[in-house]
Protein backbone atom coordinates (compact mmCIF):
# COMPACT_ATOMS: atom_id res chain seq x y z
CA UNK A 1 0.00 0.00 0.00
CA UNK A 2 1.08 3.21 -0.62
CA UNK A 3 3.02 5.67 1.79
CA UNK A 4 1.33 7.88 4.14
CA UNK A 5 2.51 11.34 2.02
CA UNK A 6 0.48 9.60 -1.09
CA UNK A 7 -2.58 8.81 0.70
CA UNK A 8 -3.25 12.18 2.62
CA UNK A 9 -0.69 14.84 0.84
CA UNK A 10 -2.51 17.81 3.00
CA UNK A 11 -2.55 15.91 6.24
CA UNK A 12 1.03 14.88 5.90
CA UNK A 13 1.69 18.69 5.42
CA UNK A 14 -0.17 19.79 8.52
CA UNK A 15 2.01 16.50 10.71
CA UNK A 16 5.23 18.38 8.95
CA UNK A 17 4.52 21.59 9.89
CA UNK A 18 4.14 20.63 13.19
CA UNK A 19 7.48 18.68 13.82
CA UNK A 20 9.57 21.29 12.24
CA UNK A 21 8.04 23.62 15.05
CA UNK A 22 8.62 20.52 17.50
CA UNK A 23 12.01 19.43 16.44
CA UNK A 24 13.32 23.66 16.38
CA UNK A 25 12.17 23.72 19.89
CA UNK A 26 14.05 20.50 20.72
CA UNK A 27 17.24 22.27 19.18
CA UNK A 28 17.03 25.53 20.97
CA UNK A 29 15.87 23.84 23.99
CA UNK A 30 18.73 21.62 24.31
CA UNK A 31 21.03 24.31 23.60
CA UNK A 32 19.86 25.89 26.55
CA UNK A 33 20.26 22.82 28.72
CA UNK A 34 23.92 22.54 27.70
CA UNK A 35 24.44 26.16 28.79
CA UNK A 36 22.87 25.66 32.01
CA UNK A 37 24.51 22.10 32.63
CA UNK A 38 27.80 23.49 31.98
CA UNK A 39 27.22 26.57 34.07
CA UNK A 40 25.51 25.52 37.13
CA UNK A 41 29.00 22.91 37.56
CA UNK A 42 31.03 25.76 37.22
CA UNK A 43 32.58 24.58 33.46
CA UNK A 44 31.82 26.65 31.49
CA UNK A 45 30.17 30.49 31.98
CA UNK A 46 28.97 31.95 28.86
CA UNK A 47 26.49 34.35 30.81
CA UNK A 48 25.26 36.35 34.01
CA UNK A 49 24.15 34.21 36.55
CA UNK A 50 21.45 37.19 36.70
CA UNK A 51 20.48 35.77 33.17
CA UNK A 52 20.54 32.21 33.81
CA UNK A 53 17.01 32.20 34.65
CA UNK A 54 16.08 33.72 31.32
CA UNK A 55 17.84 30.22 29.98
CA UNK A 56 16.05 28.14 32.19
CA UNK A 57 12.72 29.59 31.70
CA UNK A 58 13.46 28.67 27.69
CA UNK A 59 14.63 25.36 28.66
CA UNK A 60 11.55 24.46 30.33
CA UNK A 61 9.09 26.03 28.27
CA UNK A 62 10.65 25.07 24.69
CA UNK A 63 11.27 21.42 25.72
CA UNK A 64 8.76 20.25 28.24
CA UNK A 65 5.89 22.47 26.70
CA UNK A 66 6.44 22.86 23.14
CA UNK A 67 8.73 20.12 21.72
CA UNK A 68 6.85 17.91 23.33
CA UNK A 69 3.21 19.08 22.51
CA UNK A 70 3.71 20.20 18.70
CA UNK A 71 5.11 16.38 18.70
CA UNK A 72 1.63 15.24 20.04
CA UNK A 73 -0.25 17.23 17.71
CA UNK A 74 1.39 15.63 14.54
CA UNK A 75 1.51 12.26 15.86
CA UNK A 76 -1.92 12.09 17.22
CA UNK A 77 -3.26 13.69 13.41
CA UNK A 78 -0.93 11.06 11.86
CA UNK A 79 -2.54 8.50 14.52
CA UNK A 80 -6.15 9.79 13.40
CA UNK A 81 -6.13 10.09 10.04
CA UNK A 82 -3.77 6.37 9.68
CA UNK A 83 -6.16 4.49 11.90
CA UNK A 84 -9.73 5.87 10.60
CA UNK A 85 -8.68 5.56 7.38
CA UNK A 86 -9.89 8.82 6.07
CA UNK A 87 -8.44 12.37 5.87
CA UNK A 88 -9.47 14.86 8.11
CA UNK A 89 -13.00 16.95 7.50
CA UNK A 90 -12.01 20.01 6.66
CA UNK A 91 -7.79 20.54 6.03
CA UNK A 92 -8.18 24.32 6.84
CA UNK A 93 -9.35 23.61 10.63
CA UNK A 94 -5.93 22.06 10.72
CA UNK A 95 -4.24 24.73 9.55
CA UNK A 96 -6.06 27.40 12.19
CA UNK A 97 -5.14 25.00 15.29
CA UNK A 98 -1.59 25.05 13.85
CA UNK A 99 -1.60 28.70 13.15
CA UNK A 100 -2.80 29.56 16.92
CA UNK A 101 -0.64 27.04 18.60
CA UNK A 102 2.59 28.29 16.52
CA UNK A 103 1.94 32.15 17.40
CA UNK A 104 1.04 31.34 20.92
CA UNK A 105 4.16 29.54 21.55
CA UNK A 106 5.95 32.60 19.71
CA UNK A 107 4.82 35.17 21.17
CA UNK A 108 5.60 33.07 24.73
CA UNK A 109 9.32 32.53 23.03
CA UNK A 110 9.45 36.16 22.40
CA UNK A 111 8.74 37.38 25.88
CA UNK A 112 11.27 34.99 27.35
CA UNK A 113 14.34 35.83 24.61
CA UNK A 114 13.85 38.95 25.24
CA UNK A 115 14.74 38.95 28.86
CA UNK A 116 18.54 38.44 27.38
CA UNK A 117 18.56 42.05 25.79
CA UNK A 118 18.28 44.84 28.43
CA UNK A 119 17.65 47.10 26.20
CA UNK A 120 13.93 46.02 25.91
CA UNK A 121 11.67 46.43 28.79
CA UNK A 122 9.82 42.63 28.50
CA UNK A 123 10.71 39.23 29.66
CA UNK A 124 9.25 36.34 31.32
CA UNK A 125 11.76 34.80 34.09
CA UNK A 126 9.17 32.45 35.77
CA UNK A 127 9.99 29.37 34.42
CA UNK A 128 8.03 27.01 33.02
CA UNK A 129 5.98 26.44 36.01
CA UNK A 130 4.58 30.48 35.66
CA UNK A 131 2.49 30.66 39.01
CA UNK A 132 2.70 33.84 41.41
CA UNK A 133 4.11 35.80 42.63
CA UNK A 134 6.63 35.70 39.88
CA UNK A 135 5.33 38.08 37.05
CA UNK A 136 6.02 38.03 33.26
CA UNK A 137 5.61 40.31 30.51
CA UNK A 138 1.37 39.78 29.38
CA UNK A 139 2.98 38.60 25.90
CA UNK A 140 3.82 35.26 27.72
CA UNK A 141 0.73 34.48 28.94
CA UNK A 142 -1.47 35.77 25.91
CA UNK A 143 0.97 33.34 24.04
CA UNK A 144 0.25 30.54 26.52
CA UNK A 145 -3.92 31.50 26.31
CA UNK A 146 -3.27 30.88 22.50
CA UNK A 147 -1.39 27.99 23.04
CA UNK A 148 -3.79 26.06 24.52
CA UNK A 149 -6.78 27.44 22.95
CA UNK A 150 -5.18 26.07 19.72
CA UNK A 151 -4.80 22.57 21.61
CA UNK A 152 -8.61 22.42 22.08
CA UNK A 153 -9.10 23.46 18.17
CA UNK A 154 -6.81 20.55 17.43
CA UNK A 155 -9.01 18.04 20.14
CA UNK A 156 -12.28 19.31 18.32
CA UNK A 157 -10.13 18.18 14.58
CA UNK A 158 -9.70 14.49 15.76
CA UNK A 159 -13.29 14.55 17.23
CA UNK A 160 -14.53 15.46 14.66
CA UNK A 161 -12.89 13.07 12.15
CA UNK A 162 -14.12 9.99 14.61
CA UNK A 163 -17.57 11.60 14.68
CA UNK A 164 -17.38 11.08 10.66
CA UNK A 165 -16.13 8.01 10.89
CA UNK A 166 -18.36 6.73 13.53
CA UNK A 167 -21.71 8.16 11.64
CA UNK A 168 -20.74 4.97 8.44
CA UNK A 169 -19.62 2.52 11.16
CA UNK A 170 -21.74 2.99 13.66
CA UNK A 171 -21.04 -1.06 15.21
CA UNK A 172 -17.78 -1.27 14.87
CA UNK A 173 -14.77 -0.42 17.93
CA UNK A 174 -13.13 2.34 18.11
CA UNK A 175 -9.50 1.63 16.69
CA UNK A 176 -7.11 1.19 18.67
CA UNK A 177 -4.92 4.44 17.99
CA UNK A 178 -7.76 6.70 17.38
CA UNK A 179 -9.52 5.75 21.14
CA UNK A 180 -5.75 6.52 22.47
CA UNK A 181 -6.72 9.91 21.16
CA UNK A 182 -9.70 10.48 22.39
CA UNK A 183 -9.27 9.38 25.75
CA UNK A 184 -5.80 11.72 25.89
CA UNK A 185 -7.63 14.34 24.91
CA UNK A 186 -10.75 14.24 27.28
CA UNK A 187 -8.16 14.04 29.91
CA UNK A 188 -6.32 17.22 28.50
CA UNK A 189 -9.90 18.66 28.00
CA UNK A 190 -10.81 18.53 31.77
CA UNK A 191 -6.82 19.06 32.85
CA UNK A 192 -6.42 22.29 31.01
CA UNK A 193 -9.42 23.67 32.37
CA UNK A 194 -7.13 24.81 35.44
CA UNK A 195 -3.80 26.52 33.97
CA UNK A 196 -6.84 28.22 31.77
CA UNK A 197 -8.66 29.84 34.51
CA UNK A 198 -5.60 31.34 36.09
CA UNK A 199 -4.15 32.65 33.07
CA UNK A 200 -7.21 34.04 31.67
CA UNK A 201 -8.88 34.95 35.08
CA UNK A 202 -5.75 35.87 37.18
CA UNK A 203 -2.45 36.09 35.49
CA UNK A 204 -3.83 37.98 32.69
CA UNK A 205 -5.62 40.20 34.42
CA UNK A 206 -3.04 41.09 36.95
CA UNK A 207 0.26 41.39 34.65
CA UNK A 208 -1.71 44.05 32.74
CA UNK A 209 -2.04 45.84 35.73
CA UNK A 210 -5.90 45.64 35.73
CA UNK A 211 -6.09 43.67 39.03
CA UNK A 212 -3.53 44.83 41.76
CA UNK A 213 -3.28 41.60 43.64
CA UNK A 214 -3.77 37.87 43.23
CA UNK A 215 -3.60 34.47 45.78
CA UNK A 216 -0.56 32.82 44.91
CA UNK A 217 -1.28 29.98 46.24
CA UNK A 218 -4.79 29.71 44.28
CA UNK A 219 -2.45 29.86 40.96
CA UNK A 220 -0.42 27.45 42.18
CA UNK A 221 -3.05 24.99 43.03
CA UNK A 222 -4.65 25.42 39.64
CA UNK A 223 -1.08 25.20 37.65
CA UNK A 224 -0.96 21.22 39.50
CA UNK A 225 -4.10 21.01 38.61
CA UNK A 226 -3.01 20.82 35.37
CA UNK A 227 0.34 20.35 35.74
CA UNK A 228 0.23 16.80 37.14
CA UNK A 229 -1.85 15.50 34.18
CA UNK A 230 0.65 17.25 31.54
CA UNK A 231 3.05 14.94 32.36
CA UNK A 232 0.63 12.07 31.00
CA UNK A 233 0.29 14.38 28.01
CA UNK A 234 3.50 13.82 27.23
CA UNK A 235 3.62 10.38 28.18
CA UNK A 236 0.82 9.03 26.01
CA UNK A 237 2.12 9.81 22.80
CA UNK A 238 5.01 7.88 24.13
CA UNK A 239 2.69 5.07 25.21
CA UNK A 240 1.01 5.36 21.58
CA UNK A 241 4.22 4.56 20.13
CA UNK A 242 5.04 1.65 22.68
CA UNK A 243 1.97 -0.16 22.16
CA UNK A 244 1.14 0.26 18.46
CA UNK A 245 4.42 0.70 16.96
CA UNK A 246 7.47 -0.67 19.37
CA UNK A 247 5.53 -4.56 18.68
CA UNK A 248 5.83 -4.06 15.10
CA UNK A 249 9.38 -3.33 15.28
CA UNK A 250 10.22 -5.85 17.73
CA UNK A 251 8.88 -8.56 14.91
CA UNK A 252 5.42 -9.15 16.58
CA UNK A 253 2.06 -8.00 17.29
CA UNK A 254 0.79 -5.87 20.29
CA UNK A 255 0.19 -8.73 23.35
CA UNK A 256 -3.30 -7.20 24.49
CA UNK A 257 -5.10 -4.32 22.65
CA UNK A 258 -8.11 -4.52 26.10
CA UNK A 259 -5.22 -4.16 28.73
CA UNK A 260 -3.96 -0.82 26.63
CA UNK A 261 -7.74 0.45 26.45
CA UNK A 262 -8.07 -0.37 29.91
CA UNK A 263 -4.81 1.83 30.57
CA UNK A 264 -5.56 4.91 28.72
CA UNK A 265 -9.15 4.78 30.92
CA UNK A 266 -7.57 5.01 34.03
CA UNK A 267 -4.60 7.90 32.83
CA UNK A 268 -8.53 9.98 32.05
CA UNK A 269 -9.74 8.85 35.72
CA UNK A 270 -7.01 9.18 37.63
CA UNK A 271 -4.39 12.02 35.99
CA UNK A 272 -6.17 14.81 37.76
CA UNK A 273 -7.00 14.44 40.91
CA UNK A 274 -3.55 14.16 42.15
CA UNK A 275 -2.05 17.37 41.25
CA UNK A 276 -1.50 18.24 44.90
CA UNK A 277 1.19 15.60 45.09
CA UNK A 278 3.58 18.86 43.89
CA UNK A 279 2.42 20.69 46.89
CA UNK A 280 3.27 18.37 49.93
CA UNK A 281 5.70 21.63 51.19
CA UNK A 282 3.18 24.15 50.73
CA UNK A 283 1.74 25.80 53.82
CA UNK A 284 -2.01 26.44 53.36
CA UNK A 285 -3.02 23.16 52.10
CA UNK A 286 -4.22 20.67 55.19
CA UNK A 287 -2.37 17.62 55.31
CA UNK A 288 -5.82 15.52 54.84
CA UNK A 289 -5.86 16.96 51.31
CA UNK A 290 -2.07 15.65 50.58
CA UNK A 291 -2.91 12.28 51.82
CA UNK A 292 -5.47 12.22 49.50
CA UNK A 293 -3.88 13.21 46.83
CA UNK A 294 -0.70 10.56 47.75
CA UNK A 295 -3.43 8.00 47.64
CA UNK A 296 -4.69 8.47 44.37
CA UNK A 297 -1.02 8.94 43.00
CA UNK A 298 -0.58 5.24 44.44
CA UNK A 299 -3.17 4.14 42.75
CA UNK A 300 -1.40 5.57 39.03
CA UNK A 301 1.08 2.68 39.43
CA UNK A 302 -1.36 0.65 37.86
CA UNK A 303 -1.16 1.34 34.62
CA UNK A 304 2.45 2.21 34.35
CA UNK A 305 3.14 -1.56 35.65
CA UNK A 306 0.61 -2.62 32.86
CA UNK A 307 2.06 -1.08 30.44
CA UNK A 308 5.88 -2.48 31.20
CA UNK A 309 3.77 -5.85 31.57
CA UNK A 310 2.25 -5.35 27.94
CA UNK A 311 5.03 -4.06 26.21
CA UNK A 312 7.44 -6.12 27.35
CA UNK A 313 5.47 -8.89 26.76
CA UNK A 314 5.03 -8.17 23.15
CA UNK A 315 8.70 -7.31 22.29
CA UNK A 316 9.51 -11.36 23.80
CA UNK A 317 6.28 -12.37 21.53
CA UNK A 318 8.79 -10.37 18.46
CA UNK A 319 11.71 -11.77 19.97
CA UNK A 320 10.54 -15.32 19.80
CA UNK A 321 9.08 -14.87 16.25
CA UNK A 322 12.41 -13.76 15.04
CA UNK A 323 13.92 -17.44 16.24
CA UNK A 324 14.50 -15.99 20.28
CA UNK A 325 14.47 -18.88 22.96
CA UNK A 326 15.19 -19.04 26.63
CA UNK A 327 13.98 -17.10 29.41
CA UNK A 328 16.30 -13.52 29.08
CA UNK A 329 18.28 -14.90 25.56
CA UNK A 330 15.45 -13.77 23.88
CA UNK A 331 16.73 -10.25 24.14
CA UNK A 332 19.43 -11.05 21.66
CA UNK A 333 17.10 -11.84 19.06
CA UNK A 334 15.70 -8.19 19.24
CA UNK A 335 16.59 -5.98 16.22
CA UNK A 336 18.71 -4.03 17.93
CA UNK A 337 20.42 -2.25 14.80
CA UNK A 338 17.20 -0.37 14.16
CA UNK A 339 17.13 3.25 15.57
CA UNK A 340 13.98 3.58 16.20
CA UNK A 341 13.30 0.12 17.97
CA UNK A 342 16.47 0.92 20.17
CA UNK A 343 15.57 3.84 21.14
CA UNK A 344 12.06 2.75 22.21
CA UNK A 345 13.37 -0.05 24.02
CA UNK A 346 16.40 2.20 26.32
CA UNK A 347 13.55 4.72 26.55
CA UNK A 348 11.25 2.23 28.60
CA UNK A 349 14.49 1.08 30.44
CA UNK A 350 15.06 4.69 31.34
CA UNK A 351 11.28 4.95 32.29
CA UNK A 352 11.46 2.49 34.34
CA UNK A 353 14.28 3.88 36.60
CA UNK A 354 12.12 6.87 36.57
CA UNK A 355 9.66 5.01 38.24
CA UNK A 356 11.77 4.55 40.90
CA UNK A 357 12.53 7.86 41.48
CA UNK A 358 9.15 8.86 41.41
CA UNK A 359 8.10 6.90 44.22
CA UNK A 360 10.14 8.65 46.52
CA UNK A 361 8.38 11.82 45.16
CA UNK A 362 5.45 10.70 45.47
CA UNK A 363 5.71 9.58 49.26
CA UNK A 364 4.61 12.73 51.43
CA UNK A 365 7.32 12.37 53.78
CA UNK A 366 10.25 11.34 51.96
CA UNK A 367 9.26 13.83 49.38
CA UNK A 368 10.39 16.31 52.06
CA UNK A 369 13.93 15.00 52.19
CA UNK A 370 14.17 15.75 47.94
CA UNK A 371 11.95 18.82 47.56
CA UNK A 372 13.49 21.20 45.27
CA UNK A 373 16.34 19.84 45.30
CA UNK A 374 18.51 18.76 41.85
CA UNK A 375 17.16 15.13 42.30
CA UNK A 376 13.62 16.04 40.93
CA UNK A 377 15.29 17.32 37.38
CA UNK A 378 17.48 14.22 37.86
CA UNK A 379 13.89 12.61 38.10
CA UNK A 380 12.18 14.23 35.26
CA UNK A 381 14.83 13.98 32.71
CA UNK A 382 14.37 10.15 32.66
CA UNK A 383 10.45 10.09 32.72
CA UNK A 384 9.90 13.43 29.82
CA UNK A 385 13.15 14.28 29.51
CA UNK A 386 13.78 10.57 27.82
CA UNK A 387 10.97 8.09 28.00
CA UNK A 388 9.03 11.14 26.19
CA UNK A 389 12.00 12.49 24.68
CA UNK A 390 14.02 9.56 23.32
CA UNK A 391 11.04 8.08 22.11
CA UNK A 392 9.93 10.94 19.84
CA UNK A 393 13.55 10.94 18.09
CA UNK A 394 12.96 7.40 17.84
CA UNK A 395 9.86 7.56 16.73
CA UNK A 396 10.18 10.27 14.29
CA UNK A 397 12.61 7.90 12.25
CA UNK A 398 10.04 5.29 11.58
CA UNK A 399 7.63 8.60 11.31
CA UNK A 400 9.37 10.81 9.54
CA UNK A 401 9.76 8.68 5.71
CA UNK A 402 6.28 8.21 5.93
CA UNK A 403 5.23 11.63 5.97
CA UNK A 404 8.05 12.82 3.22
CA UNK A 405 8.42 9.85 1.17
CA UNK A 406 11.96 9.75 1.93
CA UNK A 407 14.68 7.13 2.88
CA UNK A 408 16.35 8.16 6.35
CA UNK A 409 19.43 9.88 5.53
CA UNK A 410 21.48 7.70 8.27
CA UNK A 411 20.77 4.55 10.58
CA UNK A 412 23.70 4.37 11.81
CA UNK A 413 24.22 7.62 13.14
CA UNK A 414 20.23 6.90 14.00
CA UNK A 415 21.78 4.04 16.48
CA UNK A 416 24.74 6.45 17.71
CA UNK A 417 22.71 8.82 18.45
CA UNK A 418 20.20 7.06 20.35
CA UNK A 419 22.83 5.55 22.07
CA UNK A 420 24.68 8.16 22.99
CA UNK A 421 21.70 9.85 24.98
CA UNK A 422 21.48 7.11 26.65
CA UNK A 423 24.84 7.21 27.68
CA UNK A 424 24.36 11.08 28.20
CA UNK A 425 21.36 10.58 30.07
CA UNK A 426 22.62 7.88 33.12
CA UNK A 427 25.78 10.20 33.74
CA UNK A 428 23.56 13.27 34.12
CA UNK A 429 20.57 12.03 35.46
CA UNK A 430 22.25 9.60 37.96
CA UNK A 431 24.33 12.47 39.36
CA UNK A 432 21.70 15.02 39.57
CA UNK A 433 19.85 12.53 41.76
CA UNK A 434 22.74 11.94 44.11
CA UNK A 435 23.00 15.48 44.06
CA UNK A 436 20.13 15.68 45.51
CA UNK A 437 20.37 13.68 48.21
CA UNK A 438 23.56 15.63 49.54
CA UNK A 439 21.12 18.71 49.25
CA UNK A 440 22.11 20.52 46.40
CA UNK A 441 19.78 23.06 45.26
CA UNK A 442 17.51 22.81 41.73
CA UNK A 443 17.12 26.17 40.01
CA UNK A 444 20.10 27.87 40.83
CA UNK A 445 22.92 29.69 39.11
CA UNK A 446 25.43 29.07 41.78
CA UNK A 447 25.40 26.19 43.67
CA UNK A 448 29.20 26.70 44.61
CA UNK A 449 29.54 24.67 47.90
CA UNK A 450 33.19 26.08 48.16
CA UNK A 451 33.46 24.79 51.94
CA UNK A 452 31.58 21.85 51.60
CA UNK A 453 33.67 18.95 53.45
CA UNK A 454 31.54 16.71 55.29
CA UNK A 455 32.08 13.17 52.95
CA UNK A 456 29.20 11.52 51.09
CA UNK A 457 27.70 8.23 51.12
CA UNK A 458 28.70 7.97 46.80
CA UNK A 459 31.03 9.91 44.92
CA UNK A 460 32.23 13.88 45.61
CA UNK A 461 30.78 17.12 44.58
CA UNK A 462 33.48 17.33 41.98
CA UNK A 463 32.26 14.14 40.79
CA UNK A 464 29.15 15.22 40.73
CA UNK A 465 29.33 17.92 38.59
CA UNK A 466 31.87 16.19 35.98
CA UNK A 467 28.57 13.63 35.67
CA UNK A 468 26.09 16.80 34.89
CA UNK A 469 28.80 18.40 33.03
CA UNK A 470 29.74 15.41 30.53
CA UNK A 471 26.57 13.98 30.43
CA UNK A 472 24.83 17.27 29.82
CA UNK A 473 27.46 17.60 26.41
CA UNK A 474 26.87 13.98 25.37
CA UNK A 475 22.45 14.94 25.03
CA UNK A 476 23.44 18.46 23.13
CA UNK A 477 25.81 16.12 20.59
CA UNK A 478 23.00 14.00 20.89
CA UNK A 479 20.22 16.03 19.78
CA UNK A 480 22.91 17.82 16.83
CA UNK A 481 23.27 14.38 15.64
CA UNK A 482 19.25 13.75 15.63
CA UNK A 483 18.44 16.84 13.60
CA UNK A 484 21.15 16.99 11.30
CA UNK A 485 20.15 13.21 9.90
CA UNK A 486 16.87 14.19 9.77
CA UNK A 487 17.57 17.79 7.67
CA UNK A 488 19.63 15.82 5.52
CA UNK A 489 17.17 12.71 5.10
CA UNK A 490 14.74 16.02 3.40
CA UNK A 491 17.56 16.15 0.53
CA UNK A 492 16.65 12.48 -0.04
CA UNK A 493 15.13 11.19 -3.10
CA UNK A 494 11.30 10.68 -2.83
CA UNK A 495 11.24 6.47 -3.09
CA UNK A 496 8.61 3.85 -3.32
CA UNK A 497 8.49 2.27 0.14
CA UNK A 498 10.61 4.35 1.95
CA UNK A 499 9.51 2.37 5.76
CA UNK A 500 7.66 -0.69 6.19
CA UNK A 501 4.93 0.84 7.52
CA UNK A 502 2.15 -1.77 8.43
CA UNK A 503 0.29 -2.27 11.28
CA UNK A 504 -0.11 -5.70 12.51
CA UNK A 505 -2.79 -6.85 14.32
CA UNK A 506 -2.69 -7.34 18.11
CA UNK A 507 -2.85 -10.57 19.46
CA UNK A 508 -5.63 -10.45 21.89
CA UNK A 509 -7.68 -8.08 19.22
CA UNK A 510 -10.37 -5.56 20.34
CA UNK A 511 -13.01 -7.99 19.95
CA UNK A 512 -12.40 -9.33 23.31
CA UNK A 513 -12.22 -6.48 24.96
CA UNK A 514 -15.38 -5.21 27.36
CA UNK A 515 -17.69 -2.85 25.50
CA UNK A 516 -18.00 -0.70 28.07
CA UNK A 517 -14.30 0.83 27.67
CA UNK A 518 -15.29 3.01 24.59
CA UNK A 519 -18.23 4.16 26.66
CA UNK A 520 -16.28 7.89 26.69
CA UNK A 521 -19.29 9.61 27.94
CA UNK A 522 -19.12 7.30 31.05
CA UNK A 523 -15.52 7.67 31.55
CA UNK A 524 -15.04 11.45 31.03
CA UNK A 525 -18.32 11.43 34.00
CA UNK A 526 -16.63 9.16 36.68
CA UNK A 527 -13.19 11.19 35.74
CA UNK A 528 -14.98 14.74 36.51
CA UNK A 529 -16.68 13.52 39.53
CA UNK A 530 -13.10 12.45 40.99
CA UNK A 531 -11.92 15.89 40.34
CA UNK A 532 -14.85 17.62 41.88
CA UNK A 533 -14.15 15.30 45.21
CA UNK A 534 -10.79 15.78 45.39
CA UNK A 535 -10.34 19.51 44.65
CA UNK A 536 -13.86 21.15 45.94
CA UNK A 537 -12.69 21.36 49.72
CA UNK A 538 -8.75 22.31 49.34
CA UNK A 539 -10.19 25.12 46.52
CA UNK A 540 -12.43 26.13 49.39
CA UNK A 541 -10.00 26.62 51.75
CA UNK A 542 -7.05 29.04 49.87
CA UNK A 543 -10.22 31.14 48.58
CA UNK A 544 -11.64 31.31 51.90
CA UNK A 545 -8.02 31.98 53.35
CA UNK A 546 -6.86 34.74 51.43
CA UNK A 547 -9.78 35.60 49.01
CA UNK A 548 -10.19 35.08 45.09
CA UNK A 549 -7.56 37.83 44.62
CA UNK A 550 -5.59 37.45 47.71
CA UNK A 551 -2.93 40.45 48.69
CA UNK A 552 -0.05 39.56 47.59
CA UNK A 553 1.02 42.53 44.57
CA UNK A 554 3.78 40.07 42.78
CA UNK A 555 7.29 40.32 41.77
CA UNK A 556 6.94 41.43 38.34
CA UNK A 557 10.40 39.68 37.20
CA UNK A 558 9.91 41.61 33.74
CA UNK A 559 11.32 45.10 35.85
CA UNK A 560 14.40 43.06 36.76
CA UNK A 561 16.64 44.67 33.69
CA UNK A 562 15.85 47.70 36.71
CA UNK A 563 16.76 45.36 39.62
CA UNK A 564 16.31 48.37 41.97
CA UNK A 565 13.09 48.49 41.00
CA UNK A 566 12.66 44.63 41.80
CA UNK A 567 14.09 45.50 45.32
CA UNK A 568 11.87 48.34 46.25
CA UNK A 569 8.92 45.95 45.37
CA UNK A 570 10.40 42.97 47.13
CA UNK A 571 11.04 45.12 50.53
CA UNK A 572 7.40 46.50 49.78
CA UNK A 573 5.87 42.56 49.72
CA UNK A 574 7.94 41.67 52.86
CA UNK A 575 6.74 44.79 54.56
C1 LIG B 1 20.43 18.48 25.82
C2 LIG B 1 19.74 17.84 26.73
C3 LIG B 1 19.44 18.41 28.10
C4 LIG B 1 20.29 18.98 29.02
C5 LIG B 1 21.80 19.16 28.91
C6 LIG B 1 19.48 19.39 30.14
C7 LIG B 1 19.97 19.99 31.31
C8 LIG B 1 19.20 20.48 32.34
C9 LIG B 1 19.69 20.99 33.62
C10 LIG B 1 21.16 21.04 34.03
C11 LIG B 1 18.61 21.39 34.34
C12 LIG B 1 18.60 21.88 35.79
C13 LIG B 1 18.74 23.33 35.93
C14 LIG B 1 18.52 23.81 37.35
O1 LIG B 1 17.65 23.31 38.09
O2 LIG B 1 19.24 24.73 37.75
C15 LIG B 1 17.43 21.15 33.53
C16 LIG B 1 16.14 21.46 33.91
C17 LIG B 1 15.01 21.10 33.19
N1 LIG B 1 14.97 20.34 32.02
FE1 LIG B 1 16.57 19.71 30.96
N2 LIG B 1 18.17 19.08 29.89
C18 LIG B 1 18.11 18.46 28.65
C19 LIG B 1 16.98 17.96 28.01
C20 LIG B 1 15.69 18.12 28.48
C21 LIG B 1 14.52 17.57 27.84
C22 LIG B 1 14.53 16.73 26.58
C23 LIG B 1 13.45 17.99 28.57
C24 LIG B 1 11.99 17.72 28.38
C25 LIG B 1 11.44 17.26 27.31
C26 LIG B 1 13.96 18.80 29.66
C27 LIG B 1 13.17 19.43 30.60
C28 LIG B 1 13.65 20.17 31.67
C29 LIG B 1 12.80 20.85 32.62
C30 LIG B 1 11.27 20.90 32.60
C31 LIG B 1 13.65 21.45 33.57
C32 LIG B 1 13.25 22.24 34.81
C33 LIG B 1 13.20 23.69 34.57
C34 LIG B 1 12.85 24.42 35.83
O3 LIG B 1 13.32 24.04 36.91
O4 LIG B 1 12.07 25.37 35.73
N3 LIG B 1 15.32 18.85 29.58
N4 LIG B 1 17.82 20.58 32.32
CU1 LIG C 1 2.86 14.76 39.43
Amino acid sequence: MATFVDRYPEEASVVKATLVVSFLSLGIGALFGLVQALHRTGYLRILDSVDYYTILTGHGVLLALVFTIFFLMGLFTWAVVQSLERPLPDIRLSWAWFGLTTTGATFAAVAILAGLIPSIDMSADVLYTFYAPLMAHPLFYVGLAMFIVGTWLAGADWFLAYREWRAENPDERIPLQTFMVLTTMLMWYLATLGVAVSTVFFLIPWSFGWVETVNPLLTRTLFWFFGHPVVYFWLMPAYMLWYTVLPKLAGGRLFSDPLARVVFVLFLLLSTPVGIHHQYLDPGIAEGFKFIAMTNTMFLLLPSLLTAFTVVASMEHGARQRGGEGYVSWLGALPWRDPAFTGMALAGVMFAAGGFSGMINAGMNINYLIHNTLWVPGHFHLTVGTAVALTMMAGSYWLVPQLTGKRLYSRPIGLLQVVVWFVGMVLMSNAMHRGGLAGIPRRTAEPQYQNFDFSMALGTIGEIRAGIAIGGTLLFVSVVLFLVNILLSAFEEPIENPVDDSLPEPLSGASGSPVVLDNLRLWTAIAVVLVILAYTLPLAGIVGDAGLLGDVPGVPVWVSANAEATLDLLTEVIA
